[in-house]
């Protein structure tokens, strides 16, 4: 080979890594929204919020990739999804984790049948609304009455509240 086709050689060389250095660059960055469909497949559901169960934004991109509580938490836990963090409640609000993903024991099994879809945000300190009404209270409060063992006073379950009913 002569001087001139090893200097081609070189500067072909050197082009074809320039080129792709941004390319390796884009696999090999911890790039959240590159990652994120790989993470969000280990939640036992993630249908409905998606990339919102671990980040602040819906769509989170490069640079608004941050992440609510539960995806704090679920990094923390090396972004494995377990009992430990099925029974925190990493948005603060009523709902334990596990019960906002459908998942209570954090086995990664979902708890019900049909659609595997998240029963609240686990990220979402606003959105878990156990839907406990005046009505389903009374419905509960009936069953307690009929299931009372005979040791047991409903004047003493139900103390703050038994004035009126008596
Ligand atoms: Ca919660
Ligand atoms: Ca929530």
């Amino acid at each position: 080979m002569t001087k001139k086709a090893w200097h081609r050689l070189a500067i072909g060389a050197f082009a074809l890594a320039a080129g792709a250095a941004p390319l390796s660059a884009l696999f090999l960055t911890p790039d959240p929204a590159v990652s994120t469909p790989d993470l969000m497949s280990r939640l036992p559901s993630y249908q409905k919020f998606r990339c919102a169960n671990c980040h602040v934004s819906a769509e989170p991109a490069a640079g608004s990739a941050s992440l609510n509580g539960f995806g704090d938490d679920f990094s923390k836990n090396q972004n494995i999804w377990d009992k430990t963090l099925a029974f925190m409640n990493s948005d603060g609000d009523r709902c334990l984790n596990g019960f906002e993903l459908g998942d209570q024991n954090g086995d990664g099994t979902f708890d019900y049948a049909g659609a595997v879809v998240e029963h609240s945000n686990p990220g979402d300190g606003r959105d878990c609304s156990i839907a406990l009404t005046q009505q389903t209270w009374g419905k509960i409060k009936e069953v307690f009455r009929s299931e009372l063992p005979d040791y047991l006073d409903f004047g003493d379950l139900f103390a703050d509240e038994s004035e009126g009913d008596e």
